[in-house]
């Protein structure tokens, strides 16, 4: 059971300040909670500008990175990781389109956000992200491994 669980793909996934201001923590929790995926990891923080700027990094080039940085540092933050076969592009589809206004309905964006400067979730893009943003954001001890009930009946 533990090696089963250690191989186990994961994700880093944050419902950032404006989730956070509009009371959608539990909302987005539950969606990929009843998906069937595990949650190990999970904590609410205001992260500072500079850590901002490590979790985009990827994005320093773009006009919005600055704007972007002030917003995801401006108040607190759901940091969780969330463990399943396929958890990172599927949690990609239940979080939707980058841009609200292209995000499908039934998606996390599509049902709950408008814009794409306020689009409340973020959600890791393949599997060398997903190994550096919960590098970034957690320390080992913090994610748990555990044998959910449910497991046994989602595979
Ligand atoms: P995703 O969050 O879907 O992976 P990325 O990585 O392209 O999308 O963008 C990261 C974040 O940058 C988005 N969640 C959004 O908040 C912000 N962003 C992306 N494009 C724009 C834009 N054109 N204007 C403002 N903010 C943007």
């Amino acid at each position: 059971q533990e090696a089963h669980a250690a191989e186990m793909e994961r994700t880093f996934i944050a419902i950032k300040p404006d989730g956070v201001q509009r009371g959608l923590i539990s909302e987005i929790v539950s969606r990929f909670e009843r998906k069937g995926f595990k949650l190990v990891a999970i904590k609410i923080v205001i992260p500072s500008k500079d850590f901002a700027e490590k979790h985009y990094h990827d994005l320093k080039e773009r006009p919005f990175f600055n704007g972007l940085c002030d917003f995801l540092s401006s108040g607190p933050v759901v940091a969780m990781v969330w463990e399943g076969e396929g958890v990172i592009k599927y949690g990609r589809k239940l979080i939707g389109a980058t841009d609200p206004q292209k995000s499908e309905p039934g998606t996390i964006r599509g049902d709950l956000a408008v814009v794409v400067g306020r689009n409340i979730i973020h959600g890791s893009d393949g599997p060398e992200t997903a190994k550096d943003e919960i590098n970034l954001w957690f320390k080992p001890e913090e994610l748990v491994s555990y044998t959910s009930n449910a497991e046994k009946w989602v595979y």
